[in-house]
């Protein structure tokens, strides 16, 4: 008879989930035996749990299935819990599996014990905890059509070392997936006359096309109904940004023209997307008065922040699908109304090349890396101001992917340029880590160069936490205070990992970088960057003093 681990692998792997990260524990010992050798599982090991965590969520970005994480009781669950909260706002299907307690020691704050339904209500989506053996199949199940359903997510299921290690007498539960919404024809009739009359619309695209064959759907409906395409917060790979219907983003300080021109909308079709704070830039758009049809797989994000004209709990697929055999014409006026916003965005895409004495202008490094890209290259971002270049001056076009998280969270972009790697050997994969980042989780580079996956690291070495700083010296002028860094020698930093380095430290030495971007193998890019260059202009002024 199988153990419990041995039926939670089995149903993992019946649906297509092969791969698993994990930091060992000797609380979930008989999932690790379960997964000893097992033929379709392969197990990463990762140096820190949040590590393990966000490779997890960045492998079901590029998938569409649950990233699964193995984690220890307490300490472990605590490192990991970065990774839940990222899978949350970042609506990525994510599966954390934490090795709890023995039974006779729960709810006595035992050693290493936490009460997961306490500590993670709030960022997971459900939480369970097992019993007993025969529940396993059950609540696997469960976690499962949880993390995939509705708009996708983190679970999480504590599972006692006892309960793991026993025999399991309950048979496979097989996988449920509850079929998306489908749209109400009238509704749609509703939208299809309402999006022929509009002069001035705008198409918001959310998360909901992330996922094979979303981005390719979208690009069909937007053609065909010649709408201005914007996506939502750091979702720049949804569509081709080449294409004269792509408007841009809405992210962190869009320029007043732009936010000018999207308040102007006569509609707003904000496709499977939960309305956040940064897409709206800060519930300001849709501003009162321009009405707004919002479509999303969960009713509940609906009518949240923003009345609307009209509210479809649907999947944001089927709409687009729906609405493929309606009439799609478009008022004459169009054109100009989608030429302006093309050229809004355009003219923000520029970079504006310049010397600084403290080194590179980021800026232009990103300019670089996305000439330099291959065309389906995978891009992943850590969270840090030299990240800020990638959203706006660089051209993302599918198939390359642009993995960064919405959630912000530090630590993020060498793991998931490890996860993409493994999952996308032949693909190139640029992780980009700022100073700080580099040091939280880059040490997760060892399990690329262990696994020979070609990630290439570009480090971004400004000695300070650049993002806090310039917000400290917009609200505490020369008051440095927490934000300098003291960095070790990052080139020798890198190069410990044995792979090839290549330092960038003057605007001479830019012609190297793409070199190094298209060795092959894993290798390291250390750019001495300019923190002068994306200072407030006071500060500059202070320094010259
Ligand atoms: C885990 C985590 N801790 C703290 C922050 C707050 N934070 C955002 S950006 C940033 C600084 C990033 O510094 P660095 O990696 O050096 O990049 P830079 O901004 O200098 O380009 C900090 C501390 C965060 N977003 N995530």
């Amino acid at each position: 008879m199988p153990t419990a681990a041995e039926r939670l692998i089995e149903f993992l792997a019946d649906q297509r989930v092969d791969r698993a990260y994990c930091v060992p524990g000797e609380s979930y010992i008989a999932l690790l035996d379960a997964l000893h050798a097992h033929p379709r599982m392969d197990l990463v090991v990762a140096r820190q749990e949040g590590g393990a965590g966000f490779m997890a969520v960045a492998d079901a970005k590029l998938t569409g299935r649950p990233g699964v994480a193995l984690v220890s009781r307490g300490p472990g669950a605590c490192n990991a819990a970065i990774a839940v909260h990222t899978a949350e706002q970042d609506a990525a299907p994510f599966i954390l599996l934490v090795g709890q307690v023995e039974r006779r020691d729960l709810r006595r704050n035992a050693f290493q014990e936490i009460d997961y339904q306490s500590m993670f209500r709030g960022i997971a989506k459900w939480i369970g905890e097992a019993t007993e053996p025969d529940q396993v199949p059950e609540l696997i199940a469960r976690a499962y059509a949880m993390a995939m359903g509705g708009v996708p997510g983190p679970v999480v299921l504590s599972l006692p070392e006892d309960v793991l290690a026993m025999e399991c007498a309950a048979p496979p539960v097989p996988a449920t997936l509850a079929r998306p919404g489908t749209p109400d024809p009238a509704d749609l009739a509703r939208l299809a006359a309402m999006l022929r009359e509009a002069e001035r619309p705008i198409l918001l695209a959310g998360h909901a096309f992330d996922r094979a064959g979303g981005r390719e759907a979208l690009r069909t409906f937007a053609e065909r109904w010649n709408l201005p395409v914007a996506v939502s917060f750091r979702r720049q790979d949804l569509f081709d940004n080449t294409h004269p219907l792509y408007a841009g983003d809405l992210g962190l300080r869009n320029p007043d023209a732009q936010r000018a021109a999207f308040a102007d909308a006569d509609l707003v079709l904000a496709l499977g997307t939960r309305l956040t704070d940064i897409t709206t830039q800060g519930w300001t758009w849709p501003a009162p008065g321009q009405r707004l049809v919002h479509v999303c797989a969960e009713p509940r994000f609906l009518g949240w922040h923003f009345p609307t004209v009209l509210a479809i709990p649907a999947d944001a697929g089927a709409v687009v699908a729906g609405l493929g055999t309606h009439d799609a014409r478009a008022p004459a006026s169009r054109a100009a109304w989608n030429a302006r916003l093309r050229a809004i965005h355009r003219a923000d895409c520029a970079v504006t090349p310049g010397d600084w004495p403290d080194g590179i202008a980021f800026a232009e490094v990103a300019a670089l890396i996305g000439e330099a890209a291959a065309p389906d290259a995978i891009v992943t971002l850590d969270a840090g101001t030299f990240g800020a270049p990638f959203y706006r001056k660089v051209a993302w076009r599918p198939p390359q992917r642009l993995l960064a998280p919405v959630s912000g969270a530090m630590g993020f972009g060498m793991p998931a340029a490890v996860a993409a790697a493994l999952r996308h050997p032949g693909r190139q994969v640029i992780g980009l880590v700022g100073d700080g980042g580099a040091l939280m989780t880059g040490g997760e580079f060892a399990v690329a160069v262990a696994r020979g996956a070609a990630v290439k690291m570009v480090l971004s070495d400004n000695g300070s936490y650049a993002s806090i700083r310039i917000h400290q010296e917009r609200a505490h002028p020369g008051r440095i205070s927490g934000t300098d860094l003291v960095n070790p020698d990052f080139a020798a930093w890198c190069a410990a990992f044995r792979v090839p380095v290549t330092a960038v430290e003057s605007r001479s030495d830019l012609p190297k970088l793409a070199m190094a971007l298209a060795a092959p193998g894993p290798g390291a890019v250390v750019v001495r960057t300019s923190l002068q260059a994306v200072l407030p202009q006071p500060a500059l002024a202070r320094a010259a003093e």
